[in-house]
């Protein structure tokens, strides 16, 4: 009892000590004048504001606040640099809500609270902008809008210009590695394209809800050539221009095929395994990192994540949305689970603003994802064909 009447007495002295600080606290109205514009001591009236790049909301948009380098100019002597972020506004290849030509922006506006500065994830407590890798956002690719044909050359074209730059840490590396923002995913088949002159043949790491490796006279009609040639058709497109190895998974698959038997038996010829979105209630994240590590062992990896891998709760702004699909947390853990393996190109695609909410659902995802992609390649140096 006299504890309590000690404690009460100490609560009763502690809160009328609490009430004169807050009483007496100088403020200044307006609150201008003190201002501390460089973080030290310096008022406005010292000029000395912090105008560092590495700013959020300042400047102009790009992804992750990282420099904005003309990576597509004519002038051979730019800055080198490791890694690049390249946008592909680029979206008549859907079949579809249409929409993902924004997606490049709508990611860049998603990351601008990522930064250099402050990234020390909670997780590992490495900071993957503050490593041996310069890393650059080089804008968008130029793309035509009336023309397919014509806008996978114009991006192979800009993915061929970015990847023969020089490299900042020639010791590590000595082909520029690229991050490609898109887009619907017929971009992909355009970045495949070009990794295959740096690096070969390579494994690749799908996730998608769809399996993407449709027949080109099924997909598409049987109208066209041209028809045929789209976004749930590439990696068939890809398989059967010898680019990428039998060694390849999908990831994150739920969506039905168009037909009993082909489609799985033509996916399998075309080099793919399936991780289906179910399997990770049996497997667990764990089990997931596992499977895919072990499918595509040592060989060099190029990884495409389709936004509509999530479920549409996650990921609701995509142009195929298909419901029952990993939360992001999920993606992020199996994403940064691959660490190690050897990542020669990656994107994020099938972003459409356009279907996000307030809250930036989509994009904010997606930029995350792009961040976890870059990490990977941070974590792994690799060298190209020629240097081995
Ligand atoms: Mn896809």
């Amino acid at each position: 009892m006299r504890a309590i009447m000690h404690l009460t007495k100490l609560c009763t002295i502690w809160g009328s000590l609490l009430t004169t600080l807050v009483l007496t606290r100088d403020i200044v109205l307006p609150p201008i004048l003190e201002i501390q514009l460089d973080g030290h001591q310096a008022s406005m009236g010292a000029r000395s504001a912090d105008f560092s790049p590495d700013q959020t909301y300042a400047g102009l948009t790009t992804y992750a606040n990282l420099p904005w380098l003309h990576c597509l100019s004519t002038d051979s002597s730019i800055t080198p640099f490791d890694i690049a972020f390249l946008g592909a506004p680029f979206d008549t290849g859907t079949t579809g809500r249409p929409g993902a030509r924004f997606g490049p922006t709508g990611i860049r506006l998603g990351s601008r609270r990522i930064h250099a500065g402050g990234s020390w994830s909670p997780y590992t407590h490495e900071n993957s902008f503050q490593s041996w890798a310069r890393i650059v956002d080089c804008g968008d690719a130029p793309l035509t809008f009336l023309d397919n044909t014509a806008a996978l050359k114009q991006l192979g074209q800009a993915h061929k210009t970015v990847s023969n730059r020089q490299t900042n840490a020639t010791e590590l590396a000595s082909v520029p590695r690229i991050i490609t923002l898109g887009g619907d995913h017929l971009t992909t088949l355009a970045a495949l394209r070009s990794t295959y002159n740096h690096w070969g043949a390579v494994s690749v790491i799908h996730f998608d809800s769809h399996i993407d490796t449709w027949d080109p006279k099924l997909l598409g009609g049987g109208i066209s050539h041209y028809a045929g040639v789209n976004h749930g058709t590439f990696l068939h497109i890809a398989h059967e221009e010898g680019l990428i190895l039998n060694a390849s998974a999908h990831a994150g698959i739920r969506a039905p095929a168009v037909n009993k038997k082909y489609d799985w038996k033509n996916d399998k010829r075309c080099g793919f395994e399936i991780v289906t979105a179910r399997d990770i209630d049996k497997i667990g994240v764990a089990g997931i990192i596992d499977k895919l590590k072990a499918r595509v062992g040592s060989n060099k990896v190029y990884i495409s994540v389709d936004i509509d891998v999530l479920d549409p709760a996650h990921a609701p702004a995509t142009g195929t949305a298909e419901v029952g699909g990993w939360t992001t947390r999920e993606l992020l853990s199996i994403l940064d689970g691959l660490e190690g393996l050897k990542v020669i190109g990656a994107d994020v695609v099938e972003v459409a603003p356009v279907y996000d909410n307030a809250g930036e659902t989509t994009t904010l995802a997606a930029a995350e994802v792009a961040h976890s992609l870059m990490t990977l390649m941070v974590q792994t140096p690799v060298k190209a064909l020629i240097d081995e």
